[in-house]
């Protein structure tokens, strides 16, 4: 779907297998570590604001994530070299993400040195490894959008444009909403 010039927005249902879901949930369950918020590595904390539970898969940590890996590379049309790891996520009750940007305003001299290392999220993948009782909605404020949380769901959304690099998107304001039954274990990669 392409709401407006310049803001890109996908979702592809069954993209992963129950088999995917279920192995990366496997890779990640026994090292989890409480989400942390900050735009890059030296400003990262635990904030209220992002309360998960979470772990980083190597893209190219065995067969099954690397060839994943370029699945999604070839789909959201970034090559893979470019990509970071595969963060999976776990929300149990009440837990959250609110409303916040993938991609950085480039504001500081570390922002911009960040931005030049590791690059500006482009684009975020996000897939939902589980299906959710009730809550833990993905929801794009700005544009009035909700996606409910399906196991198996591949979720694409533009965070920067090209012509504006050093703002996120207007439209690319999302958060996960506070789950109220059940967990919710969820995917990304940028
Ligand atoms: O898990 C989610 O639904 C979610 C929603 C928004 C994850 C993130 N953002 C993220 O990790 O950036
Ligand atoms: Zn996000």
């Amino acid at each position: 779907m392409v709401l407006n010039n310049q803001f890109c927005f996908t979702v592809i249902d069954n993209f992963l297998s129950d088999y995917e879901c279920d192995y990366l949930i496997e890779l990640a369950k026994n090292d989890l570590v409480r989400s942390r918020g900050g735009a890059i590595r030296s400003e990262t904390k635990v904030v209220d604001a992002r309360t998960s539970y979470q772990h980083w898969l190597k893209k190219d940590s065995n067969k099954i994530v690397y060839e994943l890996g370029h699945r999604v590379a070839r789909e959201v049309g970034i090559p893979f070299t470019h990509a970071e790891g595969f963060q999976v996520l776990r929300y149990e009750l009440g837990q959250e993400y609110k409303p916040h940007t993938d991609a950085m305003v480039v504001d500081s001299e570390a922002r911009r040195k960040s931005c030049a290392g590791w690059g500006q999220r482009l684009k975020t993948a996000l897939f939902y490894l589980s299906d959710v009782e009730e809550g833990g909605e993905t929801i794009f404020p700005n544009m009035g959008v909700t996606v409910p949380a399906k196991k198996g769901r591949m979720l694409v959304f533009k965070n920067i444009d090209e012509d504006v690099p050093d703002i996120p998107m207007y439209e690319s304001l999302h958060g996960s909403l506070p789950v109220k039954a059940g967990v919710k274990w969820s995917c990304n990669i940028w």
